[in-house]
């Protein structure tokens, strides 16, 4: 088809050869980088993932660190989760938004100490937003980004080969923990986490010239699991209803629409950025709530990762965000942005580039 021209402004991660040797066959951008998105075999890489277990080039999971005795109360200002009982070693998956409450990005918090902080972002630019609240608030606090790029390990079989790399130890890890740590020579953050609810790690590198060095170790280490090449998949993230931020919402977002409630405090500092206004939406109720939708249709068909309009008979309300073939279910399904009056199990139609294509609204998630 054509190439791609990587520079400093798309950055290959410390994985690129690796995955190149591995046989990466597309890529997508994603925070200024190169993210594989495919190794040539999407039913197999997603067989792979529920079965047995896959690794990740998921370096595009870039860091925004913060520095210094303000440290905390920074990562606080920046989101609406309640942190005061977060502890060094603990990890939470944090919405921020902005002042108005629209969903900015949605990181996983890793408190390494009371005065050091990464947010492992989404795709969008929180140095600046977070280098400005720091500066116009007179915090105490550098934002600066690390070189640190993780590397997944996904799938059912992954805890096996994470525990022969490294011992029995990571066994008891709680979900989003993490444990600083190096293996032969490598220094690296060992969290339970990743993409996927098929359970894993994230090998958080913290030397990218030793990204070939981490990737073959555990693909040697991963062999008597047949562990094989992947990346966040599509069609299981549809399945079990994870959100991917910039690709599920708009500039109009708030996290009460995709299922984020849960993940805000309405009872944080009132210096928490968008605090105001989230318990006003709350209060009211949000226009807009995130459901599935399950075609009709029993054939495969091209969805993709297009916005497609929404019909409840003639009035529009709302878009289809994704759309994919579910192995499991033998159906085309799709998160669905829609009027909060829009419930589960009414009849919809979806246009797709001029064909209607009729379904249900279901639950999230799917399976
Ligand atoms: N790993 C790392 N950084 C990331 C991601 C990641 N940054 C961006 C993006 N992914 C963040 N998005 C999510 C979204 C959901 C989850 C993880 C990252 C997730 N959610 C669980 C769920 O929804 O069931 C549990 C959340 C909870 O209850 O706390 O795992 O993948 N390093």
């Amino acid at each position: 088809m054509f190439g791609i021209t990587p520079s400093a402004r798309l950055r290959s991660s410390p994985y690129y050869d690796a995955t190149v040797a591995a046989g990466v066959t597309a890529f997508t951008s994603y925070n200024h980088m190169l993210m594989p998105t495919s190794f040539g075999d999407p039913e197999g890489e997603y067989w792979r993932l529920l079965n047995g277990v896959a690794q990740w080039d998921v370096a595009v999971e870039r860091q925004v660190e913060l520095t210094g005795p303000d440290a905390g109360r920074l990562a606080q200002i920046l989101t609406a989760r309640d942190l005061s009982r977060c502890v060094p070693g603990q990890g939470k998956y944090v919405p921020l938004c902005n002042h108005d409450g629209i969903l900015i990005n949605d990181p996983i918090l890793l408190k390494l100490a009371d005065d050091h902080y990464w947010l492992s972002i989404a795709d969008s630019n929180i140095w600046f937003w977070a280098q400005a609240i720091a500066a116009e608030r007179g915090l105490k606090v550098t934002v600066a980004e690390p070189d640190v790029s993780p590397l997944a390990v996904q799938g059912p079989k992954a805890e096996d080969v994470v525990a022969s790399i490294f011992g029995d130890w990571v066994r008891a890890l709680k979900y989003f923990w993490f444990k600083e740590t190096s293996i032969e020579g490598i220094p690296l953050v060992l969290a339970r986490s990743g993409w996927s609810k098929q359970g894993g790690f994230e090998l958080y590198l913290r030397d990218g010239s030793k990204g070939t060095a981490l990737w073959d170790l555990v693909r040697e280490a991963g062999r008597p699991w047949d562990i094989g090449p992947g990346n966040p998949n599509f069609c299981e993230r549809v399945e079990t209803g994870l959100l991917s931020y910039g690709g599920d919402t708009d500039a109009h977002t708030n996290p009460y629409e995709v299922r984020l409630g849960k993940y805000i405090d309405l009872h944080v500092p009132d210096d928490v950025i968008g605090i105001a206004a989230l318990r006003r939406i709350h209060a009211q109720g949000p226009r807009r709530h995130q459901l599935g939708v399950l075609l009709d249709d029993t054939e495969p068909m091209a969805l993709g990762n297009l916005w497609h309009d929404i019909y409840q008979a003639d009035r529009r309300v709302g878009s289809m965000t994704n759309g994919v073939w579910s192995w499991r279910l033998q159906r085309n399904i799709g998160f669905a942005l829609v009027d909060a009056q829009c419930a589960v199990g009414a009849r919809v139609t979806v246009l797709q580039r001029g064909l209607a294509r009729p379904g249900t609204l279901a639950a999230l998630p799917f399976i």
